[in-house]
């Protein structure tokens, strides 16, 4: 499997660096977004290293759409969210901050207003896990 010792997601899924995991499979793997936009922010990548949708195969691409569908599901029916954004960036331009394809599943309140450019500002982690067990009940 093609890794990239320096990627902070590859460290994920070697198990090198915690997370708050939600679900894997052989192909995908989805966690807590440690700079959550909003509450129940989570994300889904492939396992395997590839910098985004430009060059990411296609089977691993369909892999990680059914991982999305599987969190959003479970995102909405755990956290009741006024809406549900499933966002993904590419470059710089589109403020991609981490150069390991992912996915965001993104829970929305009404009036929240939220940007694309979200910004990156640490969640508290007591939250971010208990609403990673609340999401995992639903799943
Ligand atoms: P983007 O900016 O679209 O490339 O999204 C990358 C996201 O990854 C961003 O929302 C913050 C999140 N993130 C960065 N480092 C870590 C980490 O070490 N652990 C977790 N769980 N999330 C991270």
């Amino acid at each position: 499997m093609q890794t990239d010792k320096d990627c902070i997601f590859c460290k994920i899924v070697a198990g090198e660096i915690p997370c708050f995991k939600l679900y894997e499979d052989d192909s995908t793997l989805s966690f807590m977004d440690i700079n959550p936009a909003n509450e129940g922010h989570a994300l889904v990548i492939p396992k395997e290293h590839w910098r985004n949708v430009y060059v990411v195969p296609d089977d691993l691409f369909a892999a990680v759409a059914v991982s999305v569908k599987k969190i959003a599901q479970a995102v909405q029916s755990a956290l009741s969210p006024d809406g549900v954004n499933v966002v993904q960036a590419n470059g710089k331009g589109a403020a991609q901050s981490v150069e390991h394809f992912h996915v965001h599943v993104l829970p929305r309140t009404l009036g929240d207003e939220l940007k694309l450019n979200w910004g990156l500002n640490p969640g508290d982690m007591e939250r971010i896990k208990i609403c990673s067990e609340t999401i995992k009940a639903a799943l």
